[in-house]
């Protein structure tokens, strides 16, 4: 794997898929252990405004905080740490590691980007593992915009609608995506039982650890720590 070839394709893209990354029988595991803890009906971790106003429905677990370690094996693979190191350069760190969970019939993601895009050196690097397939059956599809973590904010507009060149992503069991979080993305509304997705976030040195405090979206800028809409973009 010539590491240096990916992380210039990355900082080109937005966006980087390497499939079978992970072995099955590790994915397998961990969506177990999600499983286990969300059950097929969770309550939904935000608020009543957001989840209307974002068209997101999403439940996020953060396994360490509660002293589980089952991920760890993520966060100490020495491929993706070198990988995260070509592209984020030295004293990079990481953020948090969230497992997010989608009911069936859930609305997934709208467009949005991570954190506010107006300081190009202040970012979140999602590294996204999927625990078990998506495809055009089971929806949930990660759709993202290449190149769009060059260009700025995200435009207003309808939460879900396509955008012309848009790229459908249907990550295999093992899949690991690393995504800019300025780079456009969302997810797909979900049929399976349900939809998992862990994301291992890590930042560049000298980023503040609540850069992803505020996310945007084409009709708001959301913080959540304070659970408000700090911007309408109507
Ligand atoms: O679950 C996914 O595929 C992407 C979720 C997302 O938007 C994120 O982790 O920032
Ligand atoms: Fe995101």
């Amino acid at each position: 794997m010539d590491i240096q070839a990916l992380a210039d394709k990355f900082w080109e893209e937005g966006y980087l898929v390497l499939e079978d990354f992970f072995t099955p029988p590790l994915m397998d595991h961990l969506n177990d252990v999600s499983l286990k803890h969300f059950g097929l009906n969770p309550d939904w971790g935000h608020n009543d405004e957001f989840l209307s106003r974002s068209a997101t429905e999403v439940v996020p677990w953060f396994p360490f905080r509660e002293g589980n370690t089952d991920f760890d094996v993520v966060e100490k693979d020495l491929v993706l740490q070198e990988l995260t190191e070509a592209i984020l350069g030295h004293s990079w760190n990481k953020l948090y590691c969230m497992v997010m969970f989608s009911k069936q019939g859930t609305k997934g993601q709208a467009w949005h980007q991570d954190c506010p895009p107006e300081n190009a050196k202040q970012f979140n690097l999602n590294r996204l593992i999927y625990t078990h397939d998506i495809n055009e059956v089971s929806g949930g599809q990660t759709i993202v915009m290449p190149k769009s973590h060059k260009i700025g904010v995200l435009p207003q507009g309808e939460p879900h609608e396509d955008i012309e060149g848009q790229v459908v992503l249907t990550p295999r069991k093992g899949t690991l995506v690393l995504l800019h979080g300025h780079t456009w993305h969302r997810v797909l509304e979900v049929n399976g039982v349900y939809r998992l997705s862990v994301n291992s976030r890590t930042i560049p040195a000298d980023t503040p650890e609540n850069i992803t405090d505020i996310a945007v979206y084409r009709n708001m800028r959301y913080k959540f720590s304070t659970n408000e809409v700090i911007e309408e973009r109507l």
